[in-house]
């Protein structure tokens, strides 16, 4: 008998993973939860049967939404990640020596709880005493929290359930509350290919609360179509191309699987369907960014 995995896409697709064993089911207040160890791709986790991570291809999203803006802000000392509770965000953010705070609030305790048990690659670096971890909604924590951050980070889910809020107005209006100036708000924004609406919408909503909004993509191995994208706004005047300094980089020694100077750049430049689809509302590079 073989066990598999499945993400199930709208679009008539279905993503199948061999399984080699369950090492975590919980159905939580918000949704399904599972780890499973996978045939190809490591453990995997799973919500309401949606792959968030594996530990085969983790590297390349966690290094993509995190990198670009921490060296293009001038010093991130304060960083927020809403959702992430698998901690790959949070890894990747406290790499940077110049972060002495970064707070983590994910709604489902579940989703910390399983990674802590049972994914590590993530999941340690929330054990590190510059994190603050809040079981909380992030929505409501935007809303209310007197704090203020360089940096926050949207590693959100799909639109669905529990994330649908992190995709809306209001959300983003509190988020750029939260902004210190010249502070940057990095989003999990979906698929060009699958969600070209949603990202029209992302990048409309992020244009009227945000001074610069650009998009970026990262090609990753487990979500449907393997094309992604982030989205990146700054409430100063702050250009993720324009303002970005290679040297940078190479001079963090920092050594990745996926991002660099050279990816970070080519990150920006958008397939000609992509461009067409969201010309209107994004910011042009500064310079020749
Ligand atoms: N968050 C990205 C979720 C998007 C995946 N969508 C999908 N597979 N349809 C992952 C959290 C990693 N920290």
């Amino acid at each position: 008998m073989s066990l598999w995995a499945e993400e199930r896409h709208d679009a008539g697709l279905d993503l199948r993973y061999r399984v080699r064993r369950t090492l975590f089911s919980e159905e939580s207040e918000f949704q399904r939860i599972d780890i499973v160890e996978s045939e190809g791709y490591g453990k995997m986790l799973f919500n309401d049967g949606v792959v968030m991570i594996s530990e085969r291809d983790e590297f390349v999203y966690h290094e993509m939404i995190v990198h670009p803006a921490l060296f293009v802000h001038p010093c991130v000392k304060r960083a927020l990640v809403i959702g992430g509770g698998d901690g790959g965000t949070v890894r990747e953010i406290l790499r940077h020596p110049s972060v002495e705070h970064c707070r983590l609030v994910e709604i489902d305790p579940a989703v910390v709880e399983g990674c802590k048990k049972h994914i590590p690659q993530t999941s340690a670096a929330l054990a590190d005493p510059r994190v603050e971890v809040s079981i909380a909604d992030g929505v409501a924590f935007v809303a209310e929290t007197d704090e203020r951050y360089d940096l926050v980070i949207v590693d959100s889910t799909d639109p669905i359930g529990p994330a649908t809020p992190l995709f809306g107005p209001e959300f983003y209006g509190n988020v750029r509350r939260v902004l210190a100036p010249g502070g940057v708000v990095v989003s999990q924004a979906e698929s060009p290919f699958y969600e070209a609406e949603r990202q029209r919408s992302m990048v409309s909503i992020l244009g009227d609360l945000f001074e610069r909004v650009r998009i970026y993509n990262y090609s990753n191995l487990t979500y449907p179509g393997g094309l992604w994208s982030f989205t990146f706004a700054s409430t100063g005047d702050l250009c993720p191309t324009g303002d970005f300094d290679p040297a940078r980089v190479r001079e963090s020694g920092f050594e990745f699987e996926y991002y660099g100077a050279d990816v970070h750049l080519a990150a920006f430049a958008l397939p000609a369907f992509q461009a067409r689809n969201l010309s209107r509302r994004l910011t042009p590079a500064k310079g020749r960014g």
